[in-house]
């Protein structure tokens, strides 16, 4: 209602004057006036609105040997002992709460890319909490303001750990959902194994560090070469796609297949868009809604083609049987999403600089203004402090030749423009793929305060330097 009333203003603003929209009770003093701040209204909540619930999960990390990619067994790190780990699913409202325990030879974390929740509960090791040692626990406890699928992975030495096979999904299903057929999750990775099939021993390699990160050899969904998923013709299904990978950015082609987006990184969009030629970078999701309307039996193949010499075959979907089940429901990708299209007029609050450099323990550094994250950097002031609750411009250079997938921690952002021409993206995100020697602009109005990381989701990338923190501030 607030938003509908707050869009009612804005109109009788532009129609009507300025005076007669104030006299009509329309100012907002959170939005000081700003017509941008105003345009984002509540797209997604300040506040969780906890429902009462408290859904309980134990997580352990270990070491173990799991049949995998062709079915060999591979000695893997795993959450509860699977790859991809366990998928915690809850309703918009419950709060989660997860004993973590670490049985790994390593210190470790569990970051939640793209709740939106206390800064305490964010997993950054030395910034929202000490890291966690071996044999050590932890407890993560937050209510999500958002439903929408997001995944769970380390923040130490994560170009290594998440490589190693540590990874979950978050699925937080609205409180009421779509009556989809099907719910399925397919988290799509890639693996560097050696000659005797385990992963390849060595990370951090100077050839990953210059390049666009690992990039592995066998591609897989959930963790196997020959994932399948039956539908019958009638079926309208949501997939949830996830990209765990360190480095590979996926171009997933469906075929013939009736697939929109509907959300993005968790959030949804708009309205439902035309799945071709999304990018999906590491670290971002994407939420389809597939509907089965040939009635004759067949088989798909989902191929990426992000590198067109080289596709990889991903999943097939085969089509058998005809459904009972008569589905005929509204899309759910219909949220409020600001267009701003007065964004790029805004001053630009920062410009970050991302390039690389010789030096460090690796031989290469990855810098962001000339600067590359090491772990102690976490004590130092932020890169940027913004006010919580003010629109805020960022724009950044890729003075390099390589990839890099920005994310944005405790925040969700849109994409205003790239190389100074505006698009027009119909949601929100928490990671963006820049391209080779690309700028892009975004457009964002934080909410929660407290010290989040901004980083390259290439994970080698983020290891070598590119990563630093912006500061949201109470207002
Ligand atoms: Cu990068």
């Amino acid at each position: 209602m607030r938003a509908l009333v707050a869009g009612l203003c804005l109109s009788s603003l532009l129609a009507a004057g300025l005076a007669a929209g104030l006299a009509a009770g329309c100012s907002d003093a959170a939005a000081g006036g700003d017509p941008l701040r105003r345009e984002f209204r509540a797209a997604y909540p300040a506040q969780a609105t906890p429902n009462g619930r408290t859904q309980r999960f134990e997580i352990v990390a270990a070491p173990t040997e799991l049949p995998l990619v062709d079915g060999h067994r591979i000695r893997v790190w795993a959450y509860n002992g699977q790859v991809p780990g366990p998928t915690l699913r809850v309703r918009l409202g419950d709060t989660v709460r997860v004993q973590f325990t670490n049985r790994l030879p390593q210190p470790t974390t569990i970051h939640w890319h793209g709740v939106r929740l206390p800064n305490a509960m964010d997993g950054v090791p030395n910034l929202t909490q000490p890291p966690v040692p071996p044999g050590g626990s932890f407890v993560y406890e937050f209510t999500p303001k958002d439903a929408g699928t997001f995944w769970f992975h380390p923040h130490v030495r994560s170009s290594e750990q998440v490589e190693r096979g540590l990874y979950g999904v978050l699925v937080v299903e609205d409180a009421a959902p779509a009556a989809f057929t099907q719910d399925v999750v397919w988290v799509v990775d890639d693996w560097l194994l050696d000659e005797t099939g385990q992963i390849f021993p060595q990370f951090d390699t100077p050839h990953d560090l210059m390049h666009d990160g690992r990039w592995g050899n066998r591609v897989t969904v959930n963790g196997r070469l020959d994932t399948e998923l039956h539908v019958r013709a009638g079926e309208r299904i949501r997939l949830r796609l996830v990209n765990a990978s360190n480095g590979r950015v996926y171009l997933p082609d469906f075929g013939a297949l009736d697939v929109h987006i509907i959300a993005v990184d968790g959030l949804y969009a708009a309205h439902p868009i035309a799945a071709a030629g999304f990018e999906l970078a590491p670290g971002n999701r994407i939420d389809l809604d597939v509907a089965f309307n040939d009635y004759t039996s067949a088989r798909h193949e989902i191929i990426d083609r992000f590198y067109a010499p080289q596709p990889n075959r991903l999943a097939s979907i085969v089509v058998d049987g005809v459904s009972d089940a008569r589905v005929s429901f509204a899309s759910p990708a219909r949220a409020w999403v600001p267009a701003w299209r007065d964004g790029l007029r805004a001053p630009i609050t920062h410009t970050f600089r991302l390039n690389s450099r010789r030096g460090g323990e690796h031989g290469i550094q990855w810098t962001i203004d000339d600067h590359a994250f090491a772990g102690h950097d976490h004590a130092a002031p932020p890169a940027l402090t913004m006010k919580a609750d003010r629109f805020v411009r960022l724009q950044f250079v890729n003075e390099s030749f390589r990839l890099h997938p920005i994310h944005l921690h405790g925040m969700f952002f849109r994409l205003l423009a790239r190389n100074g021409r505006s698009v027009d993206e119909p949601f929100f995100r928490d990671t963006v793929l820049m391209h080779s020697k690309e700028t892009i602009d975004i457009g964002l109005v934080p909410l929660d305060v407290g010290d989040w990381m901004m980083h390259c989701h290439i994970l080698e990338h983020a290891e070598a330097g590119m990563m630093t923190t912006l500061r949201v501030a109470a207002d």
